[in-house]
Formats: structure tokens, sequence, C-alpha cells
């Protein structure tokens, strides 16, 4: 699914983020970027422990929920990994709304930073951190489009949806924005 956002374009595809030849992929990370399972056992896995040494190196304090930290992509096609916090889920009464979103800009704004063109992002904290898939779905597009919209930047912005389940989601979620 494509969606035109005047000179950029917001892709939506089920699929491994890992395997993304885009300019920067987004890890679902921890605080403590220790790593862990999902997307982030994933990403350090294909990536090889070239991510893990420079995380270990450049952010010693880890990094707070609601923002990013950028590494190479190591052995990844993409160029960079953009480490993201997003909330563990708590009800949806504890800022969870924001940190998400924060999160979201954080790596939206670091793509800018960096000269990326095109990002991919994963269903940020709808996994092991349990926000539910709908309201994670609809935080993020709407962010993504906000950030495009006044940004005009990055070119292209992808979901890459492990499952058929987070794809419906973020599809009814583009609907529900840009109505066809
Ligand atoms: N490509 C794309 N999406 C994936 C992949 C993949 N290779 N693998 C899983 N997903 P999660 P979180 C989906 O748990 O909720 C880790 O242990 C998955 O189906 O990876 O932010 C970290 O170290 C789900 O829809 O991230 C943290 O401790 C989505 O990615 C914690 O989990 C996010 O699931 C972060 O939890």
């Amino acid at each position: 699914m494509i969606i035109k956002l005047g000179p950029c374009r917001l892709e939506l595809i089920q699929g491994d983020i890992t395997q993304q030849h885009v300019d920067a992929i987004v890890n679902a990370a921890n605080s403590s970027l220790s790593g862990g399972g999902g997307v982030d056992g994933a990403i350090h896995a294909a990536g090889g422990p070239v991510i893990m040494r420079e995380t270990e190196e450049k952010y010693p304090d880890g990094c707070p929920t609601g923002s990013a930290v950028s590494t190479s992509g190591g052995n990844l096609p993409a160029k960079y990994v953009f480490h993201a916090v997003g909330p563990i889920w708590k009800g949806g009464r504890h800022g969870e709304p924001e940190k998400l979103a924060m999160a979201c800009r954080a790596c939206l704004q670091l793509a800018v930073e960096y000269g990326c063109n095109s990002v991919a992002f994963p269903a940020l904290s709808a996994g092991a951190y349990g926000y539910p898939i709908d309201l994670a779905a609809a935080n993020l597009v709407k962010t993504t489009m906000d950030f495009v919209r006044w940004h005009q930047k990055p070119a292209v912005v992808k979901f890459v949806l492990f499952d058929a389940g987070a794809f419906g989601a973020f599809a009814r979620a583009v609907e529900e924005i840009v109505p066809r």
C-alpha cells in the first residue's frame, strides 16, 4: 500500500525489517539498549556484533523512553539503525501515546539529520511492550504523516509489518486518515 504525501510517500508492507534496502531501519529497543527478542533480536542477529559494540561505546547510559539514538547498520542492507525506545503499555493513561509519538518523531528527525531518503519502521511498542496494535498503528501513522507534511522529508517512510494482523491494523489507520 502506497500513500502519496506531496513529494514524499508512505508505504505499508508485510515483511522482515532486517531485509529492507533503505537508508535506515528503526529498532524497537529497550532503554538500556541491551538487546532482546522481537525486532531487536532480529536486527542484532542480522547486523552482527558491531551494532552492540557501538551502542555500548556511544550510549553507555542507554536511551530514555520516547527518544532514539543511531548506530551504523553493520551487516544489514541499511546504512543506519535508529534505536527507538517506545513505551510499555500500562493501560494508556501513563503518557504512552505521547511517548510513542516522541519516539517516532525522534527517528524521523534522525533520518532528516543523517540525510536519509528512506527509513523503515516496525510496529514500535506493539509486541513485547503490549501496546494495542490498532492504537499503535493510528499513533505512528498520524505522527509520521504530520511530520512528513511539515518537513517534506524523508522521501520514503515504510512501515514493515511482520504479520497480516499488524498490516491490517496499519492499513485501517491509513484509511481513517486518508479515506479512499
Ligand atoms: N521485522 C518486522 N517486524 C518484526 C520483526 C521483524 N524482523 N520481528 C518482530 N516484529 P517487539 P516492542 C514485530 O516486541 O513491543 C525487545 O525484547 C512484532 O511482531 O520487537 O517495542 C526489546 O529489547 C511486533 O508487531 O518490540 C525490548 O525490550 C513489533 O515488531 C522490547 O522487546 C514490535 O515488537 C520492545 O518491545
